[in-house]
């Protein structure tokens, strides 16, 4: 065996396991897991790093449209090159289906505006805002065997609430093919009412945001979601859950043996809705829906990463510039809450964000961590044993990480499209210093190599069990 690359050295942690070996790459993929590797035309040395599966980031927002005149700060060449920053070999992007579109029309849209530019691999979720007959009848089943296997859909947004009928279709297309179906659960009536409430009053501030989907929707909406999918019987995945309230509705299904799992991310860990309330439009750079919620929310999400109940960690990286006619502060001449984009950026920062809350805190372990940010987005989104861990015959995707280093959180560190970071000057314990796909470097010492070398992945069904 002619290895390529040997990573030397380095301590081995997988969601199971943690040992010393040296790690023998070839053609792209794990070739040898062993001490003392020689000979190879490249030796990396990872004495004193923890080498970690590459991150899988299964919830980011890349070169989405946005309402009219709101552009998405990320295309997928700068969305790509942060998730490297980060420690990231894979991203699942998602490809919206516009009103009137067919979904291979916007597969054929977004895999144009994805290839040859991406650093990372990458695989698409689908999202049905215009659930026809086609759609569901044709369309879809076929993707779903084609291998976009997962479809997100929203209870809430103008151009994209389905009804609680729509629901249950895309629910039933979805149990029929084995996919699975993502699920924002706000409540699109009830923030309107609130929404028009407050403006009536004069509450208008980017703080408003947050009254304007109080727990009490995401509650309701998470509780009718799971209601939908009990019915008709298949499994869910309820993302971007933000509060005790709603996590407890998925644990109680969980307990009660529905297949119903939970996504949590860094904003409803280290934000809060006091982050909203800042003077002008400031408080617009956090504004994200889910909104961040309180101290006990926050706590409530570490239960649930600590449990289980929640069993990936995304970013739902969501980036639309600050001071930009086309971003957050695009108000369209009127100042309320109501017209700023909803989403905030986060590829770079999650993976150092949770290991420096989470692991350095005490709060998960090693394992848990690799599980939370890799192993399980691969197992769930059908990618798995291929990504998300470090076996013989899996890509050579890793991440070298010194668990000592000590960043502060500036923008300028992540190298996205956006113009801010919301976790300025969050300082943390452990950063990704190197990053490698299929064996090969594409991100050292905050430095992200020229070749964009990442691909579309095709999935398989997400079957497989989690834990
Ligand atoms: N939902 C997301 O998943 N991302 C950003 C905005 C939203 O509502
Ligand atoms: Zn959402
Ligand atoms: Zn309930
Ligand atoms: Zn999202």
């Amino acid at each position: 065996m002619q290895l390529d690359t040997i990573i030397k050295g380095g301590t081995i942690v997988t969601a199971t396991d943690r040992f010393e070996a040296d790690i023998g790459i070839e053609g792209g993929r794990i070739a040898v897991l062993a001490r003392n590797l020689e000979d190879a035309p490249e030796i990396i040395d990872a004495a004193g790093l923890l080498v970690m599966p590459g991150g899988i980031d299964s919830h980011v927002h890349l070169d989405q449209p946005g309402s009219p005149g709101i552009v998405m700060a990320d295309n997928f060449e700068t969305g790509t090159r942060s998730a490297a920053i980060g420690g990231n070999t894979t991203v699942l992007p998602f490809c919206l289906q516009a009103k009137g579109q067919t979904l291979r029309e916007a597969i054929t849209e977004y895999e144009r505006k994805a290839e040859g530019n991406c650093y990372v691999d990458v695989a698409f979720h689908l999202i049905i805002s215009d659930p026809t007959p086609q759609v569901l009848g044709q369309e879809l089943p076929a993707l779903i065997e084609e291998g976009y296997t997962s479809i997100k859909i929203f209870m809430t947004y103008d151009d994209l609430v389905l009804r609680d009928r729509e629901i249950l279709e895309v629910l039933d297309v979805a149990r029929r093919h084995g996919a699975l179906v993502m699920v924002h659960a706000e409540g699109y009536d009830t923030i309107r009412f609130l929404t028009d409430q407050l403006e009536r009053e004069g509450k208008t501030a980017p703080f408003f945001h947050g009254p304007s989907r109080p727990v009490a929707v995401e509650r309701e909406a998470t509780h009718r979601a799971i209601s939908l999918a009990e019915i008709v019987g298949t499994d869910i995945m309820v993302v971007h859950v933000s509060n005790r309230q709603a996590m407890e509705e998925i644990r109680r299904a969980q307990q009660r043996g529905l297949a119903i799992y939970g996504e949590t991310c860094p904003q409803y860990l280290v934000l809060t809705e006091k982050d909203m309330d800042r003077t002008g439009m400031e408080g617009s750079k956090y504004v994200c829906s889910p909104p961040p919620r309180d101290t006990d929310s926050q706590l409530a999400c570490w239960e649930g990463l600590q449990q289980g109940v929640f069993e990936v960690f995304s970013s739902d990286h969501c980036p639309y510039r600050y001071e930009d006619e086309a971003g957050k502060t695009n108000t369209k001449g009127k100042t309320s809450f109501r017209y700023v984009p909803n989403g905030i950026p986060g590829i770079a920062t999650r993976m150092p964000i949770l290991f420096s809350e989470g692991v350095g805190r005490g709060r998960i372990s090693l394992n848990r961590f690799v599980a939370l940010t890799s192993t399980n987005h691969a197992k769930r989104y059908g990618l798995y044993p291929r990504k998300g861990t470090i076996a013989v015959g899996s890509d050579a995707d890793l991440v070298l990480w010194d668990d000592k280093k000590k960043v502060t959180i500036t923008h300028k560190l992540l190298q996205d499209g956006c113009d801010y970071t919301p976790y300025e000057g969050i300082e943390v314990t452990g950063w990704p210093v190197r990053t490698i796909m299929k064996g090969r470097t594409v991100m050292e010492d905050g430095v992200v190599q020229k070749r964009k070398s990442g691909k579309q992945l095709k999935r398989t069904l997400p079957r497989t069990k989690v834990f």
